[in-house]
């Protein structure tokens, strides 16, 4: 009998007693984030149950409304981000939320008032629902300067100033990624439980992939360093095989495949949209934080993603995240049309 595998399945390790075992390593800790980031996790596991059910409850379908960037927005969106909010206000460790479907940020009152920061898509990936692709939820979470007095550039920082990040993925599981600034660590959730389980622990992005992930359909609006990228996925000119194919078109799925198998994920600036399509609060910056304390790196086209300053709370900005060595090459492409060469 294997003893150690038996240990390993009977001794688990949940999300909150991770959480509460990396709160120990700092005594003078309230336990705040702890509480936080349970109220996250009651936010994801709703949202889960949701998903799962949208088909069978007739939960999917159009609410009848447009949210802030024009999309149409879904019954589950709606829900979702409503079942986050509530979850976020009532942790009573938030001052200031901002959310994908939100035009305001939203300031916390006074009496549920906390220290914590937290930007969120709660539904991202939502034109997959109907077809049942997979979807997910991603936050971000920095702390605010000054308790008493919250303003909007609390969340206009730059994303290397987040205290943690993560995504949850809605798909033939749910798997929770983590990131406190200490590595990643992925959590599954157990339905029988209702708990998420450790299932991945310390994950680093392979240094190099055999995968690149794109929207093609842009590539004739794509500018030279990109077009020339992709490209060379194709047609490696070194004797290399060409990188395969990978995009589903919901940014949670595409990039934790990327985290675990390796390769690049990319959202370029094109001509008819010369910031890309993703927003940097809730999605650029907190899987640029996760790919980055996995061992990869994010680029904008001109810088480190996570140095990026947003001006807005809903700016865009294109994004090359993924594997080190992937993203150096698209690092010395931009450089080289820099140089002019
Ligand atoms: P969606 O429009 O379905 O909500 O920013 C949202 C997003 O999905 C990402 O999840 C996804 O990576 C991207 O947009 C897909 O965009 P394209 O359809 O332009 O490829």
């Amino acid at each position: 009998m294997d003893h150690e595998a038996d240990a390993y399945r009977t001794d688990l390790m949940t999300i909150t007693r991770f959480v509460l075992n990396e709160q120990s390593k700092y005594p003078e800790s309230r336990g705040d984030f702890s509480i936080l980031l349970s109220h996250i996790v009651l936010g994801c596991k709703f949202v889960c149950t949701a998903v799962n059910k949208a088909g069978l409850a007739k939960l999917i379908g159009l609410a009848g409304e447009t949210n802030v960037q024009g999309e149409e927005q879904k019954k589950l969106d709606v829900l979702s981000n409503e079942v986050f909010v509530k979850a976020l206000v009532s942790s009573g460790r938030t001052c200031i939320l901002v959310s994908e479907e939100d035009e305001e940020a939203n300031f916390v009152e006074h009496s549920k008032r906390g220290r914590y920061c937290v930007v969120f898509d709660p539904l991202d990936g939502s034109s997959n629902i109907d077809c049942g692709v997979s979807i997910g939820t991603i936050f971000g979470i920095y702390m605010v300067k000054d308790d008493h007095d919250p303003t909007l550039d609390d969340v206009l920082q730059p994303g290397k100033h987040m205290l943690a990040a993560g995504y949850c993925m809605y798909g033939s599981s749910c798997t929770l990624v983590l990131s406190t600034g200490e590595g990643v660590n992925g959590f599954t959730l157990d339905p029988s439980l209702g708990e998420f389980i450790l299932t991945h622990p310390d994950i680093k992005i392979p240094k190099k992939g055999k995968i690149y992930s794109v929207n093609e359909g842009n590539a004739k609006n794509w500018d030279a360093p990109t077009a020339k990228y992709v490209e060379k996925c194709k047609f490696p000119k070194d004797g290399s095989s060409p990188k395969s194919l990978r995009y589903i078109g919901s940014m949670v799925a595409d990039v934790h495949r990327t985290l675990l198998y390796g390769g690049i994920f990319l959202y370029p600036a094109d001509k008819k949209s010369p910031n890309g399509k993703l927003r940097v609060l809730y999605e650029v910056f907190p899987m640029s934080f996760l790919m980055e304390q996995a061992g990869g790196q994010a680029f904008t086209g001109k810088q480190r993603a996570l140095e990026l300053i947003p001006e807005k709370i809903h700016d865009r900005s294109p994004i090359f995240l993924g594997s080190y060595d992937d993203v150096e090459e698209i690092k010395a492409l931009y450089a080289a049309e820099v140089k002019g060469e």
